[in-house]
């Protein structure tokens, strides 16, 4: 599996300038008769056949490699709570960072929710670690677990990212909107970054820029592509929408 697995890059886009502010790593798995395995299924898998650290590793290495010779500012990770719970995770991603010679203000991992509130020690010591040495942290996918805005305060991260279904149910009546507004105004008073994810139409587009969300990942504004696509697109040379 190792030699199959890729890493695509989604661009993450600031809101107010449409600047090109960083990107997130995406492990895609290409299977020889499945074809593209999505994460969501590998992943898991990964866990449960305990290769889910060979894994991780696979993805941090390609993708601080390749960050450093990107010309962007944020390098986002997706990593796992099984992950974060290893003793040595702290200190396998700084020789990584080493290895790749990568400013660590410039890596942000991704966490979930559950792996927050779990607080297991371990996981709240990697972080720790992590954090003191500059490395960021963001929510994943904010709203679907156990979330509470009361909590935000006390999340140890510098960004929540917005989930899709909430971006995905504006205009739907159930009261998207309202939830996401209050979700970037309790983060701006906390002092955290907005990413709002799944951003597939103009119109989301345009309300999240008007609720005041600082970053903006989805479709619309572009999928996420190899590296080499990824550098046409940063050179200018491979079309975006303009949203
Ligand atoms: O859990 P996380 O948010 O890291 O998942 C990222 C996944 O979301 C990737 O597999 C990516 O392909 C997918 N994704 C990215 N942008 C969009 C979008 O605009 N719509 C939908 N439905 N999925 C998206
Ligand atoms: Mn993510």
């Amino acid at each position: 599996m190792p030699g199959q697995i890729q890493v695509h890059y989604q661009p993450l886009y600031t809101a107010d300038t449409n600047r090109m502010a960083g990107v997130e790593a995406l492990a895609r798995w290409s299977h020889a008769e499945r074809g593209w395995v999505a994460p969501d299924l590998f992943v898991p898998l990964a866990e449960k056949t305990g290769l889910i650290d060979q894994l991780g590793d696979l993805v941090l290495r390609k993708a601080c490699l390749d960050a450093v010779s990107l010309p962007i500012d944020t390098l986002a990770v997706n990593v796992s709570a099984l992950q974060l719970n290893n003793p040595s995770f702290a200190m396998k991603m700084t020789s990584i960072l080493l290895e790749a010679q990568m400013d660590p203000r410039r890596l942000e991992l991704e966490v979930t929710e559950s792996t927050l509130s779990e607080r297991p020690t371990e996981c709240q010591r990697n972080i720790k670690a992590l954090r003191s040495i500059a490395v960021r942290f963001a929510v994943d996918d904010f709203g679907t677990g156990f979330s509470s805005l009361g909590r935000l305060p006390t999340l140890d991260v510098d960004r929540i990212k917005i989930d899709r279904s909430f971006v995905q149910g504006f205009g739907r009546c159930n009261g998207e909107e309202a939830i996401v507004q209050a979700i970037i105004d309790m983060a701006r008073v906390t002092g955290l970054n907005t990413t709002a994810e799944g951003v597939e139409t103009q119109s989301q587009c345009d309300f999240l820029r008007k609720l005041g969300c600082d970053q903006l990942q989805g479709f619309l504004l572009s999928k996420p592509v190899p590296k080499e696509e990824l550098q046409n697109l940063l050179e200018g040379r491979s079309r975006r929408v303009s949203a």
